[in-house]
């Protein structure tokens, strides 16, 4: 199976991480991928290949051009008036209902209005060479379709940083571009087909659904950490079906806490059952690792059997399958449960 990576994602390189009125080193950080590309490696199975450059139109297919301007230029902007800052994020937040009876905001000017303006939380910092890391993790999605489109029968993007927060105007829980969204667009656009994206990351990915959630062409299943307790806690509850052309293409499938391996394998049972109603000729996956039992940041109970399981699981819908990297931050054991998945898939 060929693994998409690029070294690239090293430009993006947050020092620290402001969360629950603290800050810590953070979780997201270069280490992950490093963890995951040493055990791929290792591994013949594993074949590992470079992204090629695909440039900004597939990312403004699926996001803003506000978004896109404002990320590429908010680093050395912030350095003007800010010298000497390495992890830029914003200390003010646009909320509409400042302005509620008034006529909606528009984009500030100031760069500390725009942070506020694009991004949606405080753990997302933008650091020197962020940007060109996000378009990196964009063309490592893009080539990793590309070869599955080729006719590969499955291939694994090594995407970092992630994407699946990330939504058609903000940016935030770690993900800038949403590089699964980017890929099932392209992949949706240039042939015509439908697509699922599963997300099995413990995070509901909220950006990939609120991108497809009026789309008759993608569907969006997610089993996630129910937001009642968890990240994002404003979306991704059940009765989020869709909307429009979409509605019934978006099916949420909240977990418990301490979910094990048995319990969360019926729930993606049903999701499976569900994707083949939908009947993609494509799938993308965007696979998390945090559903682990000793993840530092979540609360399920997957054991590395239960990614084999689940990678064999998701191999017996028989689909092109595209699987992109989101997040994971066991790094002790982040790159050997990536690879339980991937040879689980393999096999079934
Ligand atoms: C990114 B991915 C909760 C704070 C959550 C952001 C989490 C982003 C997860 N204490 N901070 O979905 O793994
Ligand atoms: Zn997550």
């Amino acid at each position: 199976m060929r693994v998409v990576y690029t070294p690239a994602h090293l430009r993006h390189d947050p020092r620290t991480e402001i969360e629950q009125s603290g800050w810590h080193a953070p979780w997201e950080h270069i280490g992950r991928a490093e963890a995951i590309r040493a055990v791929l490696t290792a591994d013949p199975t594993f074949e590992v290949v470079e992204p090629t450059a695909w440039g900004l139109d597939p990312v403004g297919a699926v996001h803003e051009r506000g978004l896109v301007d404002f990320l590429a230029g908010a680093w050395a902007e912030y350095q003007l008036v800010n010298p000497g800052t390495s992890d830029v994020v914003p200390d003010v937040f646009y909320r509409p209902g400042i302005r509620r009876g008034m006529t909606p905001a528009v984009e500030p000017a100031s760069i500390h209005g725009r942070l506020g303006w694009y991004c949606f939380e405080t753990t997302t910092p933008l650091t020197e060479g962020t940007f060109e890391a996000a378009c990196a993790a964009v063309d490592t999605a893009l080539s990793t379709a590309t070869i599955v489109l080729d006719g590969a029968p499955s291939a694994y993007g090594l995407c970092r940083p992630p994407g699946h927060h990330a939504t058609t105007a903000n940016y935030g829980g770690y993900c800038f571009f949403n590089n699964a969204a980017i890929a099932a667009h392209h992949i949706a656009a240039s042939t015509g087909s439908k697509v699922t994206v599963l997300d099995v990351d413990y995070h509901h990915g909220n950006g990939t659904q609120e991108i497809f959630y009026d789309r008759a062409d993608v569907q969006y299943v997610s089993l996630h950490g129910d937001p009642v307790r968890a990240y994002p806690y404003t979306i991704g509850y059940a009765d989020e079906t869709g909307t429009g052309a979409g509605a019934g293409t978006n099916l949420n499938l909240p977990l418990a806490a301490r979910t094990d391996d048995d319990s969360y394998l019926d729930v993606l049972h049903r999701a499976c059952t569900a994707i083949q109603s939908f009947r993609p000729d494509v799938l993308v996956v965007s696979l998390g690792l945090d559903t682990f039992i000793t993840d530092p940041i979540c609360d399920l109970a997957l054991t590395a059997d239960g990614f084999a399981r689940s990678g064999a699981l998701v191999g017996e819908l028989g689909l092109p399958t595209v699987v992109l990297q989101e997040g994971g931050y066991d790094v002790a054991a982040l790159g050997d449960n990536v690879r339980q998945w991937l040879l689980g898939l393999h096999r079934g």
